[in-house]
C-alpha cells in the first residue's frame, strides 16, 4: 500500500484558526476555478470522491483537509477567477487563501494546477510572484494533459518551462492528467519529500527520490 492510499478527510474550515494547531506540514493545492484540483487530490489518492468534484465550477469555498499520515495533511484550498460569485464572496474567498498561503507556519510547499490548456493566466502568475518570496517551493501540475496530444502537451511543458525560466520564476513543471492517472507518482515523490515522510511508503521508484536534507 502506498503513503497515498490511506489519506482521510479530517477537516473542513473556514476560518484559519480552525486549523490543526499541532500540524507538523501541509501540501496545499491552489489554483483557478474549475482546473482541476479536487481531482488531482483524488488521483494522488486513488480514490474516486475523496475531494469533492463539483459539476458546477467554483464549489470549494472552504479549506479541506487530508490527512495523508498523522498530523500531515494536502490542503485543498478554493480556486480563484471564478467569474460567477459576487465581489464580496470573491474578496472572502481571496482573503481565506492570501492568509493561509501567507502565514500558515507548516506549510511546506504549493502545488499549483494548471489547465494545460490555459498555462499560467495572469492570475497564476500573480499567485506564484506573491508566494515565491515567501521561501516554499512550487511545483505546477499541467493538468487535464488527456485532452491533448502527447507531442502537444510537451509543447506546453517546455513552453511553461522556458517561461518560467525566462522570467526568474523557479517552479518545477510536469503533466499530470486526473483522468488518465498520468504524472501521479511523479507528484507523489515531490509532495513525500516537501513532508518529509518515508519514501519507501509512496510506490514511486526509490531511484526518483531524493533523501530529504
Ligand atoms: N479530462 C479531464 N478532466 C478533468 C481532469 N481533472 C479535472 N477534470 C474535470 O474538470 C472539472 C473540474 O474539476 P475539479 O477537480 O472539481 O476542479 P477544482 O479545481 O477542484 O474546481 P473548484 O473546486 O471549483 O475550484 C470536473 O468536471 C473534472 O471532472 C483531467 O485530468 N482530465
Ligand atoms: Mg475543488
Amino acid at each position: 500500500m502506498s503513503l497515498f492510499s490511506h489519506a482521510k478527510l479530517a477537516l473542513t474550515v473556514a476560518e484559519l484558526h480552525h486549523l490543526p494547531a499541532d500540524s507538523l506540514g501541509e501540501v496545499a493545492f491552489a489554483g483557478r476555478s474549475n482546473a482541476g484540483k479536487s481531482s488531482a487530490i483524488n488521483a494522488l489518492t486513488h480514490r474516486r470522491r475523496l475531494a469533492f468534484v463539483a459539476r458546477k465550477p467554483g464549489k470549494t469555498r472552504l479549506i479541506q483537509l487530508f490527512e495523508l499520515a498523522p498530523r500531515h495533511f494536502l490542503v485543498d484550498l478554493p480556486g480563484y477567477g471564478y467569474a460567477q460569485v459576487d465581489a464580496s464572496t470573491r474578496r472572502q474567498w481571496g482573503r481565506l487563501v492570501d492568509a493561509y498561503l501567507g502565514q500558515r507556519e507548516p506549510l511546506k510547499g504549493l502545488i499549483l494546477i494548471m489547465d494545460v490548456r490555459h498555462p499560467l493566466t495572469p492570475l497564476d502568475r500573480h499567485l506564484v510572484e506573491w508566494f515565491l518570496p515567501r521561501g516554499r517551493p512550487v511545483h505546477v501540475l499541467l493538468t487535464k494533459a488527456d485532452k491533448l496530444s502527447r507531442s502537444q502537451a510537451l509543447g506546453a511543458l517546455r513552453g511553461l518551462e522556458r517561461l518560467l525560466a525566462a522570467e526568474g520564476m523557479p517552479c518545477t513543471v510536469q503533466l499530470f492528467s486526473s483522468q488518465a492517472r498520468s504524472g501521479v507518482e511523479q507528484a507523489q515523490s515531490i509532495i513525500a519529500q516537501w513532508l518529509d515522510l518515508s519514501a519507501r511508503a509512496v510506490k514511486a521508484p526509490a531511484a526518483k527520490i531524493k533523501t530529504p536534507g
